[in-house]
């Protein structure tokens, strides 16, 4: 009699293997196939009369292909993913509802030049899985710091919704679901570090009009990683509340982004800053502000720069 899959037993004999035999025959803890399960949907598809998990051929498969990806260099959580949605992989009867591929919607984001991890990224992206993209960024800041985690996998990929959405005014979704995963992935990481040393704070904040508060958070990152203390006041600051930040916090720096917003004139904002003593280190960074800058202005044109700039004070 053929195995009923949606029981997992057979004339009351189950079949599948339980987490013990599947761990070990990975040579992993049953703990870590668990967390697969519980973290990334990698879980067992079949159930006993009893109702207790078992993993399937397709099952063993699938975590055989996660691990094997874990061990060429991926992120647990990208590699999870890439086995959830490869179109190779187990039919998608015996995936998690959550993991399922979409329609058109779902479809991947090209990032040139990706490897597993980026490619499993844009995967959760494309698949509006906001949970495991954010797990999948956590990872990769805590494996590789958040320099080289934001040039090498965060960038590309938003990059690559920006650039879709450039090109066709698609992938909006895309983009908010990647934008709130990386806000969740760096603000998480960044309660991981030890705490900031008591120098004064770096303030950060947007331009008015500009609703792009991911540089600052990124950057907030970049110093936590210095236990350089931080402060992010986030986006469109009209520049009085600047001003009104700035006399309340007393930074040593305060640093201000404009991706898009209308009209950023450094001048103005120069001349609405307190005077204090010693002068507040102004730093500007995004590609929306004018090339000339008032003398003493700062321009930082990536992260590794303006870490290096308001970090190592
Ligand atoms: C996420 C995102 C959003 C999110 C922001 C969420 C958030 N909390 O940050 C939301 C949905 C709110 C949004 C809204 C809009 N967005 Co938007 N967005 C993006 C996206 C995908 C990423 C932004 C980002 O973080 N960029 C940083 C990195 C990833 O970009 P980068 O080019 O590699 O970075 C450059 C510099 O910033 C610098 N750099 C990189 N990282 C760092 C870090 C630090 C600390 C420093 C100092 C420098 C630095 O180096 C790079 C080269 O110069 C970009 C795509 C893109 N390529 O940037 C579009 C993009 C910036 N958005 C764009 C647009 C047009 C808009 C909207 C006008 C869309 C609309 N019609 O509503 C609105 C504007 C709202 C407003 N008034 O601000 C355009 C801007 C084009 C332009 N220059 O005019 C872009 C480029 C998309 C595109 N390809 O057309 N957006």
């Amino acid at each position: 009699m053929a195995p009923d899959p949606t029981r997992g037993e057979t004339a009351g004999v189950p079949v599948g293997v339980p987490v013990g035999v599947a761990a070990a025959r990975l040579g992993v803890t049953t703990s870590t196939l668990r967390s697969w399960g519980t973290r990334y949907g990698v879980v067992p598809s079949l159930r006993t009369k009893g109702g207790h998990r078992r993993y399937s051929e397709a099952d063993l498969a699938r975590l055989d292909q996660v691990q094997a990806q874990i061990r060429a260099g991926a992120a647990p959580a990208a590699a999870a993913a890439a086995a959830l949605t490869d179109a190779d992989g187990p039919p998608t009867a015996t995936r998690p509802a959550s993991r399922r591929r979409a329609g058109p919607g779902g479809r991947v984001l090209a990032v040139p030049g990706a490897d597993d991890t980026t490619r499993g990224l844009a995967r959760a992206a494309g698949q509006l899985d906001l949970d495991a993209a954010e797990e999948i960024m956590l990872e990769v800041l805590r494996e590789r710091g958040v320099v080289r985690a934001w040039d090498e996998l965060m960038r590309p990929v938003l990059t690559a919704v920006g650039r879709r959405w450039a090109e066709s005014g698609e992938a909006i979704e895309v983009e908010h679901v990647l934008s709130e995963a990386s806000l969740g992935a760096l603000r998480r990481r960044r309660v991981e570090l030890p705490a900031a040393d008591d120098r004064p704070p770096v303030l950060l904040a947007t331009a008015p009009g500009d609703q792009h508060t991911l540089p600052l958070h990124v950057l907030a990152l970049g110093l936590s990683e210095q236990r350089c203390p931080a402060r992010v006041i986030g986006a469109q600051v009209p520049v009085a509340s600047l001003a009104t930040a700035v006399r309340r916090i007393r930074p040593a720096a305060v640093f201000v982004s404009c991706v898009v917003c209308d009209d950023a004139d450094p001048a103005t904002l120069v001349a609405a800053l307190p005077r204090t003593r010693p002068a507040t280190v102004l730093v500007l960074g995004g590609d929306g502000w004018p090339a000339d800058l008032p003398p003493g202005v700062s321009y930082a044109s990536g992260l590794r720069e303006a870490v290096d700039l308001l970090g190592g004070r």
